[in-house]
């Protein structure tokens, strides 16, 4: 008989996850969590077996742009792909973006909310992309006061019922960048009506099926800046699904994310309401890049578990040298490096969510308020990065199947590259996050935040990781103030370590903090394993800064090519 290989497979995503189901018995009700639970284990059949099996079988399809119809009229049309359909459906009658609003169970449904997204996102294909633009654009509606528009779009926005649901695109991104927002060209001209009309081109428009957008402009006359520029309401549910005044130039041709029909559209002329005056519009999208940066982190902290669940099952069926990789070590000790990184991740992101959903009631004290506006692109940065390198090594784990197309694993690490990238680079999110911490004092609150989830931790085991957690602060905290004082350009060169240092650290505490009450409640050694591996991996990443190596490195950078 020739040999075979078992595929990995996949059992219900929810009842299989002992991360997921061990921090919601921690930080739930009993109530809510028996409430919520039949929901997550019908989330996690889903994504284990139909969508799972529906997302290999239209692997190679893609979305398609038709410019024209047959008789040269302009039609623009996007047919999405099989499983964003079904995905669509599922995600709105599963209410992944309406259980944040419903608020069924207070500040606990952003939690359960999160939670479904976190089990949906693997077998969705990045559907979780216009689902997260949804989400924030929601929220940067309520956030803005303006009821004509509050009412006219959130109960669309967060519908359960897919003939009634919308979904929201995100319109910031021109040719002049992503980053430096403030450069943006596109013009806001007022007609002799009053009304406003754009005219510009965005060029990365994720999703380009929504059926609204928030977008930057600038009102004609405004100064140069971000200060110039305002937020604008575009509706796209037009008579026949196509609005006058939006072209669809080109669907963008990506490394990853290949089911998500991102576009490069020309305003010409299409009509937009003002969501909160005719300035300020980058503070006026602000809840919506921190709503959407959680659902990056959700998606980081999601892509590694599913990449963790693959590779945990072949491992079980794939005999080598005379055993299975389950039992030899060193391929354990690469597995245990990965699910470390993991649930530092998962309670990283978690803890941050938590906090948004108290934001979201009204129960979050004005301290925590800081740490959250700290911690959003400190999860950001740090998830992000922890995805690619852990999908990179999860496609190890397989040999050469990992790069193999049809075994649907590339897929996991194309899509994970983005995450670092949109939404806010790694750098742009680590000067952020400087900028903050020197603004409002937040790095003192996330000291006394890990200083807090030690206390009273006794376990011996953890003693180790306690104090790398702490150290690593303190040593974050006298490195900014002494860097601030004597040099700004270093400080600005060591923001991304000291932003992953930060994201480390506070992962670390937090795993520890779990580890902890497992041990007590559930008499499992897992969490605490995963707080050891965790602090082994490393935490402190700031170096001193060597500006006479970076300097030498930069002139080979500036470098003329030879012609
Ligand atoms: C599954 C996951 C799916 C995710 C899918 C999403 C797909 C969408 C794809 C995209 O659209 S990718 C493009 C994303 N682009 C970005 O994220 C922009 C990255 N650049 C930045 O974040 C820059 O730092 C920024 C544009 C904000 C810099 O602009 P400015 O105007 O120089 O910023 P400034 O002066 O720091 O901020 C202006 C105001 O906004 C300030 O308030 P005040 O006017 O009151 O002083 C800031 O405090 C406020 N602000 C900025 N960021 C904030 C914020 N407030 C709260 N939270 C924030 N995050």
């Amino acid at each position: 008989m020739a040999f075979y290989q078992d595929p990995p497979s996949l059992g219900n995503q929810y009842d299989d996850d002992r991360v997921l189901r061990s921090y919601l018995a921690r930080v739930l009700p009993r109530e809510v969590a028996a409430s919520i639970t039949p929901s997550l284990r019908e989330m996690g059949e889903l994504a284990g077996g139909r969508l799972y099996r529906l997302q290999l079988a239209d692997r190679e399809n893609e979305p398609e742009l038709t410019s024209w119809d047959a008789w040269g009229k302009r039609v623009d049309r996007v047919e999405v792909t099989q499983l964003w359909k079904e995905a669509a459906r599922i995600a709105c009658e599963h209410g992944v973006v309406a259980t944040a609003y419903e608020r069924a169970h207070g500040a606990f449904s952003r939690v359960h909310q999160f939670a479904l997204a976190y089990l949906f996102d693997p077998s969705s294909d990045v559907y979780t992309c216009p689902l997260a633009m949804t989400d924030g654009a929601a929220r940067a509606l309520l956030a803005s006061d303006n009821r004509a528009l509050i009412d006219r779009a959130v109960p669309r926005l967060t519908s359960r019922d897919p003939a009634r649901a919308w979904t929201s695109g995100q319109w910031m991104t021109e040719r002049t960048g992503g980053s430096d927002v403030g450069r943006s060209e596109t013009a806001a001209r007022p007609g002799p009506d009053g009304a406003y009309r754009l005219y510009g081109t965005k060029w990365f428009a994720s999703a380009a099926t929504s059926e609204m957008a928030l977008a930057l402009a600038r009102p004609e006359g405004n100064p140069e800046g971000s200060r110039g520029l305002a937020l604008f309401y575009v509706e796209l549910a037009g008579e026949e699904g196509r609005r006058e005044g939006v072209l669809l130039n080109r669907l963008k041709d990506k490394l990853g994310t290949r089911k998500v029909p991102t576009a490069e559209i020309t305003l010409d002329g299409v009509l937009a309401t003002p969501v909160a005056g005719l300035t300020n519009g980058v503070r006026a999208i602000a809840p919506m890049l921190n709503v959407t940066r959680t659902w990056n982190a959700i998606a980081a902290v999601a892509g590694m578990r599913r990449g963790l669940a693959l590779a945990r099952s072949y491992a079980q069926r794939r005999a080598l040298f005379g055993a299975t990789l389950a039992e030899k070590p060193l391929h354990m000790d690469t597995l245990a490096e990965l699910q470390a990184e993991f649930e530092g991740a998962f309670h990283l992101t978690f803890r941050a969510i938590e906090l948004l959903g108290r934001e979201e009631t009204g129960s979050l004290t004005e301290s925590e308020a800081k740490l959250l506006r700290l911690m959003i692109p400190i999860a950001k940065l740090t998830t992000a990065k922890q995805a690619v390198s852990v999908l990179s090594e999860v496609l190890e784990a397989f040999g050469g199947a990992g790069y193999i197309e049809d075994t649907g694993l590339p897929r996991l690490l194309r899509d994970a590259q983005v995450l670092p990238i949109w939404e806010g680079t790694t750098n742009v999110l680590a000067l952020d996050a400087l900028r903050v911490i020197q603004k409002d004092g937040s790095l003192d609150i996330l000291a006394a935040e890990v200083a807090r989830l030690l206390t009273g931790v006794v376990e011996p085991k953890l003693a180790e990781a306690e104090t790398a957690a702490s150290r690593a602060v303190s040593h974050a905290r006298a490195w900014i103030k002494e860097m601030a004082a004597t040099d700004r350009p270093g400080l600005e060169a060591g923001a991304r370590r000291v932003a992953i240092t930060l994201g480390r650290a506070l992962s670390l505490a937090l795993l520890v903090r779990h580890a902890a009450w497992a041990m007590d409640r559930e008499r499992s050694r897992a969490a605490l394993a995963a707080a050891i591996q965790f602090e082994r991996n490393g935490v402190d990443c700031i170096r001193d800064h060597d500006p006479d190596t970076v300097e030498a490195l930069a002139e080979t950078t500036r470098q003329k090519p030879a012609t």
